[in-house]
């Protein structure tokens, strides 16, 4: 059990203060969407629900420092209830913030569905349990009294956080698109101009895009133009293998398990399908 007086609160608070404004300083940064520069490359996982391990082989493998043209694209770091590993999620919150004060203009950790809930006080259950519940218990055992100001600095964090980014080579990366019935006015231009206010509402376009769940063919399809994005890269949905290509447009990762999958893709080239599926890899191999 973690002594709460062995964390320093104020030294937390600081570095996710950073990080916050590093989100927003973020080159290509406008409103709720970051632009990706032509040259380069970029990893991107998906949701790592406060698995460290997996967390930190993904840093491991992306090696930013020798690599700074390289971009890491993280996602979904929150997700308490974590069975009997206990709630890590904030650990990863914090190696997060971390990362990014270090890297800033190499790392984004993209919003997902949880921490938008935690942003706002959405309560999300599952099995029964309040998640929220779950991840203030583990904040408060870390943190003692002071676990409030904390959760005030990891909402900072996330209300600066990008909710999508889009590359020259026409990808759009997000925790995930919106159902055919809820594309309401997203748009690249939507995320550009969106106020933080706007966005956290639960009934926002922005919303819809976090929450989604729908990879039928035409709902694709229809996200081409809004989005200019040939491929939609998401987290959200939990695949078995890691990996899953639902329809010639999808392609979800799921970094939450031992199966974990991210892709490597290169900014200024155009990709197809194929070549997505060729770089989508495993992120602990099989032996
Ligand atoms: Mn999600």
């Amino acid at each position: 059990m973690d002594d709460p007086s062995q964390r320093n609160a104020d030294e937390i608070i600081a570095i996710i203060r950073k990080a916050a404004s590093a989100n927003l300083d973020s080159r290509g940064r406008e409103g709720l969407l970051i632009e990706l520069p032509e040259h380069g490359n970029l990893i991107v996982a998906g949701d790592l629900h406060g698995n460290l391990a997996n967390l930190e082989r993904l840093v491991a493998k992306a090696d930013l420092k020798n690599h700074p043209k390289r971009q890491l694209v993280l996602q979904e770091l929150v997700h308490p209830l974590n069975g009997d590993m206990g709630d890590n999620s904030w650990r990863a919150v914090e190696a997060v913030a971390r990362l990014k004060v270090r890297f800033p203009k190499q790392v984004h950790c993209l919003l997902g569905n949880h921490e938008f809930a935690e942003t706002v006080g959405l309560e999300v259950g599952k099995r029964g349990k309040s998640l929220n519940q779950g991840f203030a218990e583990a904040l408060e055992q870390a943190y003692g009294h002071r676990w409030e100001d904390i959760r005030e600095a990891y909402r900072q964090f996330w209300r600066t956080s990008p909710m999508a980014l889009h590359t020259p080579n026409r990808l759009f990366i997000a925790h995930s698109t919106p159902h055919g019935d809820r594309l309401g006015k997203l748009s690249l231009d939507y995320l550009r101009r969106v106020s933080p206010v706007e966005a956290f509402r639960k009934d926002s376009a922005a919303f819809h895009m976090l929450w989604g769940r729908d990879y039928r063919p035409e709902v694709a399809d229809a996200l081409v133009e809004p989005l200019e994005a040939e491929f939609f890269i998401v987290g959200h949905t939990p695949c078995e293998g890691g990996m899953s290509m639902p329809n010639h447009r999808h392609l979800i990762l799921d970094c939450t398990h031992y199966d974990a999958h991210y892709v490597a893709l290169p900014l200024g080239c155009a990709l197809t399908l194929e070549d997505i599926k060729a770089r989508t890899r495993r992120l602990y191999p099989l032996f």
